[in-house]
């Protein structure tokens, strides 16, 4: 009980129960100003919880000069300062495998929105639209072409269900990944051009800062479809929003978005675009399987040094 831990973020209540019961827990939230907290009492945190959407900054590591390990829940690191953790010698573990499925599902949800209108179509019936006409046409899904941004485990997880819908499926990354059949792109521009629909599951961060351009987009041209279900940091936004006003592609679907949880209002009004509040991995199971693995990784390292799913 008295390894101290810095709560910032939410967790499920029964992973609160369950930290809580096991180590001395302190929500950050819980006070009222944070920083005089942290230059108060910041030295007696050897753990940091956090969720992906939070991190931990440069700021909030510096303020913890007895940290040695972060936990996040979640698989995405770009909110944690590594360069920080590692020169001050911080171990930090992530939550890799278990979202692989639901972040996959949703991914290929979004693409089915897109082409077919679904959300819209809801819409359309709830304000009572079909009793005055037909819903317009959308676009076939099954046997199109699919480019993946970012062949990684959710990419892979991705394809694996585009090959029930008959989809060919092209990818583009940093490098070719051997242990798959499908066709390498070294060209983003290329990739955009070939897709019907573009998918993006690629790992945020300074390395894919808007990957996905004004060219790109341009390149997807006014029959492609855009779905983001990584990271907005990895879209040029402002680019987007002006190529979907301006009907250049045919629609995106966006689970994630570069200033969360703010969605640029020109957005909120457009029916060729899918918005939804960054809920890929978002299931009782999923969370439960996340949450579990932080706890994991906190007792092994408590108990012997090692992280379970360490990142450093
Ligand atoms: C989560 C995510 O919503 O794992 C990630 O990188 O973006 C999502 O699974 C979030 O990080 C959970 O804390």
């Amino acid at each position: 009980m008295d390894i101290r831990i810095l709560q910032v973020g939410h967790f499920t209540p029964p992973m609160e129960a369950a930290l809580a019961a096991e180590f001395d827990v302190h929500p950050l939230w819980k006070e009222a100003d944070t920083g005089a907290f942290l230059a108060h009492r910041g030295h007696e945190f050897a753990a940091l919880t956090t969720t992906g959407l939070i991190g931990a900054d440069t700021a909030l590591i510096e303020s913890l000069p007895a940290l040695k390990v972060i936990a996040l829940r979640g698989v995405g690191c770009d909110k944690i300062d590594l360069d920080t953790a590692r020169r001050r010698g911080v171990a930090v573990s992530n939550t890799p495998g278990v979202l692989t499925d639901c972040v996959a599902d949703t991914a290929f949800a979004m693409i089915l929105c897109a082409g077919r209108n679904l959300c819209t179509a809801d819409r359309f019936v709830r304000r009572g639209a079909w009793v005055q006409g037909r819903f317009p046409m959308g676009t076939r899904v099954s046997g199109k072409r699919l480019g993946i941004v970012g062949l990684g485990r959710i990419g892979q997880a991705v394809a694996q269900r585009a090959a029930g819908f008959d989809m060919h499926v092209r990818y583009y990354g940093t490098r070719r990944n051997p242990e798959v059949s499908h066709v390498y792109e070294q060209s983003l521009l290329e990739l955009a051009r070939w897709a019907d629909f573009l998918v993006i599951t690629a790992a945020g961060g300074p390395g894919t800062y808007h990957l996905v351009s004004a060219d790109v987009i341009a390149a997807l041209g006014p029959e492609g479809f855009l779905v983001n279900a990584a990271r907005g940091s990895i879209v040029d936004e402002a680019a987007l929003v002006d190529a979907l006003v301006h009907r250049r592609i045919a629609g995106a679907a966006l689970d994630v978005f570069e200033n969360e949880p703010h969605v640029p209002d020109a957005l909120l009004g457009l029916d060729n675009v899918v918005l939804l509040p960054h809920m890929a991995s978002s299931t009782t199971e999923t969370f439960k399987a996340m949450e579990d693995l932080v706890l994991e990784n906190l007792r092994s390292f408590f108990r012997n040094g090692r992280l379970i799913t360490p990142v450093l």
